[in-house]
């Protein structure tokens, strides 16, 4: 029989330590395989790297106590969610949404909680995607549900918040105003960075598919001008050839596709009268 638990049910620290880190290794492992498969099938990388951590000892107990829990072992599964941390990093903004997709198409993951800082990011300029998944742990005896937080950022929303994640360990007293002020217009400017790389990748993507549609048409063209000479005579092919060379040099897609589509309304018409 299929015995199913939670860390909660966990005997010692040791014990939970080592489910979490089995956790990370399974999320890592699935992050790759979904890049991997997106890559075949769109032909680049949504995830630039991937980083993961168990929560330090000390850190756990910091937000426990923070957040007005008893430092215990119970509390620590119950209330920190982000003892097992992934962080996904990307090129382009639209590729964390795609990734948030296909982790939470995954049937064996339940995502517990989204905050999307991107959306509405914090009053600090914060921004990254966060998703508080359940994800099973095999161990000999049992399943484990394992709760485990995925960051998705940019790189450039990471740089902004590694950065501004040591500030807060060099002020001890706080961030002051004045430099809180510039780390929000930092992240306003990262913003619009991220915008605009956007956008570039964008055009560049379109200019590349209307570059292939083209080459298609014309290779299609081609093909049935050289079907053709199989029907036609060869000044009524010349005649063809020479209005495919106007439209080629005109330069216009929508012109090249209806000359394709006369061009089969011809060959078809030529294949009649031989039958
Ligand atoms: P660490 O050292 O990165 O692990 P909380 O509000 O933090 O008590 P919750 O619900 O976990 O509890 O918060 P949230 O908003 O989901 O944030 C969790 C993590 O996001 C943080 O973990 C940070 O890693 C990151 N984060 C959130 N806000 C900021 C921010 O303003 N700046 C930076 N640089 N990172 C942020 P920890 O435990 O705080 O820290």
């Amino acid at each position: 029989m299929e015995i199913r638990v939670t860390g909660e049910d966990a005997d010692s620290s040791e014990e939970v330590m080592l489910i979490y880190q089995a956790a990370l290794r399974q999320m890592e492992t699935k992050l790759a395989v979904l890049n991997e498969e997106f890559k075949m099938v769109h032909k680049y990388n949504p995830i630039e790297h991937i980083t993961s951590r168990v929560k330090k000892s000390e850190s756990i107990a910091k937000k426990l106590r923070r957040h007005g829990y008893d430092v215990t072992l119970e509390n620590m599964v119950k209330y920190c969610n982000d003892i097992a941390g992934v962080r996904v990093i990307c090129s382009f903004t639209s590729d964390i949404y795609r990734i948030a997709d296909m982790i939470s198409n995954q049937s064996d993951i339940r995502v517990l909680a989204i905050k999307d800082y991107i959306a509405s990011p914090k009053p600090s300029g914060y921004r990254s995607y966060h998703m508080i998944v359940m994800i099973p742990v095999y161990l000999s005896d049992r399943i484990v549900d394992t709760k485990a937080e995925i960051q998705i950022r940019t790189m450039a929303m990471n740089f902004w918040a590694t950065v501004e994640h040591s500030l807060q360990y060099k002020y001890k007293h706080g961030i002051p105003e004045h430099i809180r002020e510039r780390l929000y217009n930092s992240a306003e400017a990262i913003l619009t960075l991220d915008n605009e790389m956007s956008q570039i990748r964008e055009e560049i993507m379109d200019s590349q598919n209307s570059f292939n549609i083209k080459a298609n048409i014309i290779a299609e063209i081609l093909n049935s001008i050289e079907n053709l000479y199989a029907y036609a005579n060869s000044r009524e092919i010349v005649k063809i050839q020479d209005e495919f060379f106007k439209i080629y040099s005109e330069n216009d897609s929508d012109k090249l596709e209806r000359f394709s589509k006369e061009l089969d309304i011809v060959a078809e018409g030529y294949r009649a009268q031989k039958l």
